[in-house]
């Protein structure tokens, strides 16, 4: 399928997304977050693809939703189209683990969906903020919540109420990214862990990020019960005994289901 805002490829079992729209430092645009999620439904349904990585150019991951494209909408254009929740949530749904990978500025909605993925690989240029409050609004996509839960109150409340950039160093300090790599390896970098992901056996993947978000919604108790329910389920699955076996016998494991 042709895509006007993204590139996409596989590489072995993953799925790259690149935002591209180099004018406008991909901001996020309409179409653009219609290409992502018609490429994320496609990757999604590809027995081939076992993560994804979502990407953008070194200079910018994404500087923002589209500024030009919003400047004039009423409060009823908002309210009516349900603008922001419709499209941008397709991230938080996949079930394949996303991996962003962050080069340059990711700035308010650029910055809530790498956030929205399920971590950040971020290369030494990365820059993240929530500057809506600078040009007279707030984060709509789920800046002032996910970025609190990061980073903490403190932070959280001066990036947004500052509009101030974190840069690489700062984020993976704070909890906001996982790793740095040099920014000419960063696609490369993503690629292979999200490779290694992929090797896993799928729905021990998938339950592992269903037990990780749900650490978010709910208290330790329920949390921990729900882990323990998962993890029981494993060993109903033919890839636990092959797991497990392989580590007895000193090889690698086969899974059936990646
Ligand atoms: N929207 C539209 N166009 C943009 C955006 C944007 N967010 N960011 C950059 N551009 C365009 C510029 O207008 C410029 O285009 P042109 O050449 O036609 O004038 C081109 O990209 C290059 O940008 P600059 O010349 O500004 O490049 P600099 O290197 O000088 O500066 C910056 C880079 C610092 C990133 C600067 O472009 C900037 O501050 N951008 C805006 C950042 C921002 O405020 N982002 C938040 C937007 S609001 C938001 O995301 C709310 C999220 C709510 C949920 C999403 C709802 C859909």
């Amino acid at each position: 399928m042709p895509y006007e805002n993204i590139l996409v490829e596989t590489r072995g079992r993953v799925g790259l997304i690149t935002l591209n729209r180099p004018k406008a430092l991909n901001a996020l645009c309409v179409g653009l977050i219609k290409d992502l999620g018609a490429a994320l439904d496609a990757f999604e349904a590809d027995d081939e693809v076992g993560c994804i990585v979502l990407t953008g150019s070194e200079k910018a991951f994404a500087a923002g939703a589209d500024i030009k494209e919003m400047a004039d909408k009423t409060y009823m254009d908002a309210y009516l189209q349900d603008f922001i929740t419709v499209g941008w949530q397709r991230i938080t749904t996949c079930r394949k683990p996303i991996i962003a990978a962050v080069a340059g500025y990711a700035l308010g909605g650029g910055c809530e969906i790498a956030m929205m993925c399920d971590f950040i690989i971020a290369a030494e240029n990365a820059k993240f903020g929530q500057p809506e409050i600078t040009i007279g609004t707030i984060p709509g996509s789920g800046g002032t919540q996910r970025l609190t839960r990061f980073v903490g109150k403190s932070k959280a409340m001066d990036m947004c109420l500052t509009g101030r950039q974190m840069d690489a160093a700062e984020a993976e300090r704070s909890g906001l990214v996982s790793r740095i790599v040099p920014a000419a390896d960063l696609v490369d970098e993503a690629v292979k862990i999200a490779d290694r992901i992929a090797g896993m056996s799928r729905p021990a993947v998938y339950m592992t990020k269903e037990a990780v978000n749900a650490s978010y919604e709910t208290t330790l108790q329920q949390g921990i019960m729900f882990e323990r329910r998962l993890f029981h389920s494993t060993f109903a699955t033919e890839d636990q005994k092959e797991g497990m076996a392989a580590f007895v016998e000193k090889r690698q494991p086969n899974f059936k289901n990646r």
